[in-house]
């Protein structure tokens, strides 16, 4: 890939609304994915492999639990603080934040805020440092977009829980060390368990052939009569509002991430089409060129006022779940958008590796499927504001 010249879009200075922590955490974690991002991760994604040497950097800037305590080894920085790291992550790979949000918000927020103090103290420290990676099962073969009818389950067999069942789409699951798995118990029940590997019956082969997210390993969890000790259910929250719960915080941090795609795919566009010349001119001359220009700084704009607002709201715990649902299908919509016509203003360079935007549309076709679809955010939208659920 060119040397990674992004110059951050701020058409309406938002920067001074930012605090000097939100500016500096900004600014450290930008400076990390010029350092150690931009410059591999076309290679990694051309050969669909996750890079691990990744994991010790980013543990390293906080982005592995950044809002979790600092008692239990997370960065204990702000929701905006937060939302900031993810959007300069994903300004470099969509897969590299997914890695970041797995670990974050679905992974050690469920152990800090649904596990016990042991369990706190045994995996959250252990998380935040990469010396865990950690994986979050909810989706299964039959059941996506409705995840309360998992079939997944566990029984209680007196000294320990025996736990069947699969789930599919599972990102860094070919190597995670532990996975929060969503299951039934026999009532019907959902918990949150926590499964180690090297448990017996415990296997996460992988998925191959995917056109986005390739920096990212995507696999299964399978359990085959998996014996999994009583003290690894997570105790203080249970049914399908907590895993639900935990999507909330991913969903957040996506928000931010997408907008971090969108103005790496408007910056690379905005500089070439001023120095590509056809007829005699820069392209950027032309009305058609600059008409998609317009529209997606007007768009960027607009997204980072929507979750810079969330994101006050989130701190103070004044965030509801369809305010969050409407930052995700937004951001991620226009990121997607943008990317499709940045990559037609490159014309035969948009489609090589030579420019990160091809790598960021496919990316944000993943994007837009997880942590809910375009279509399933859109309807808990149309819930919110008529009162009536089109679900059921
Ligand atoms: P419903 O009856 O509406 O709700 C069941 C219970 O959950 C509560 N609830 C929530 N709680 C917290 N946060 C939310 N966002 C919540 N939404 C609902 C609700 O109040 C209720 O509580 P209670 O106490 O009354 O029982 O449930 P439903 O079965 O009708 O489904 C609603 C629906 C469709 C919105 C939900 O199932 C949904 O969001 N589906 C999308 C599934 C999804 O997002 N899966 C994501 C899998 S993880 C993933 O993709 C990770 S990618 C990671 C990466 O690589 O970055
Ligand atoms: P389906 O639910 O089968 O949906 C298919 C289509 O039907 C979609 O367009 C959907 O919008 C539409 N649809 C469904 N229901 C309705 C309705 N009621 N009304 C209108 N339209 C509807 N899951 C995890 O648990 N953990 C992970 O770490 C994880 N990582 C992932 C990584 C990648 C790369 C991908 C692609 C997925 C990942 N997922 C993960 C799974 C992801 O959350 C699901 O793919 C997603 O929730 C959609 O489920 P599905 O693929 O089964 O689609």
């Amino acid at each position: 890939m060119a040397s990674d010249l992004f110059q951050s879009p701020d058409y309406y200075n938002i920067d001074d609304l930012l605090s000097e922590e939100h500016i500096l955490v900004r600014n450290a974690t930008r400076d990390w994915v010029k350092k150690d991002v931009s410059p591999i991760i076309e290679d990694y994604a051309q050969k669909a492999e996750f890079p691990k040497q990744m994991v010790a950097g980013l543990a390293e800037i906080g982005a592995f639990g950044p809002y979790i305590p600092q008692e239990y080894g997370g960065a204990g920085l702000d929701q905006i603080s937060y939302g900031l790291m993810m959007q300069e992550i994903e300004r470099g790979d969509s897969g590299v934040r997914s890695t970041c949000s797995v670990q974050s918000s679905l992974v050690m927020y469920p152990i800090y805020a649904y596990g016990n103090e042991e369990q706190r103290k045994k995996y959250l420290p252990k998380l935040a440092s990469g010396e865990f990676l950690g994986s979050f099962g909810l989706t299964e073969p039959d059941f996506g977009s409705n995840p309360g009818g998992m079939v997944t389950n566990f029984k209680d067999m007196g000294d320990h829980y025996l736990l069947n069942g699969a789930k599919l789409w599972i990102s860094n699951a070919p190597f995670c060390d532990v996975a929060v798995v969503w299951a039934k118990n026999e009532e019907g029940r959902i918990h949150g368990l926590i499964v180690e590997r090297g448990m017996e019956g415990f296997s996460t082969p992988e998925t191959h052939g995917k056109w986005s997210l390739r920096a990212s390993a995507t696999g299964e969890l399978v359990f085959s009569n998996v014996k999994i000790p009583k003290e690894n259910l997570l105790p203080n929250k249970s049914g399908l509002g907590a895993p639900l719960g935990c999507l909330d915080s991913a969903r957040y941090g996506i928000a931010w991430g997408a907008l971090g795609a969108a103005m790496d795919c408007y910056d690379t566009a905005l500089r070439y089409s001023k120095e590509r010349v056809q007829f005699g001119r820069p392209i950027g001359g032309f009305q058609l060129q600059q008409k998609k220009l317009a529209e997606m700084i007007t768009e960027i704009t607009k997204a980072q006022l929507l979750v810079l607002r969330l994101g006050q709201l989130k701190n103070k715990g004044l965030a509801t779940s369809a305010q969050i649902s409407m930052a995700k299908r937004n951001n991620v919509d226009i990121a997607l958008k943008i990317a499709r016509d940045a990559r037609q203003m490159l014309g035969g360079m948009g489609i090589t590796g030579e420019f990160p935007i091809m790598r960021h549309m496919m990316n944000l076709e993943s994007v837009v499927t997880y942590e809910g679809t375009h279509d399933i955010h859109l309807l808990i939208t149309g819930m919110d504001v008529t009162g009536i659920n089109a679900f059921t």
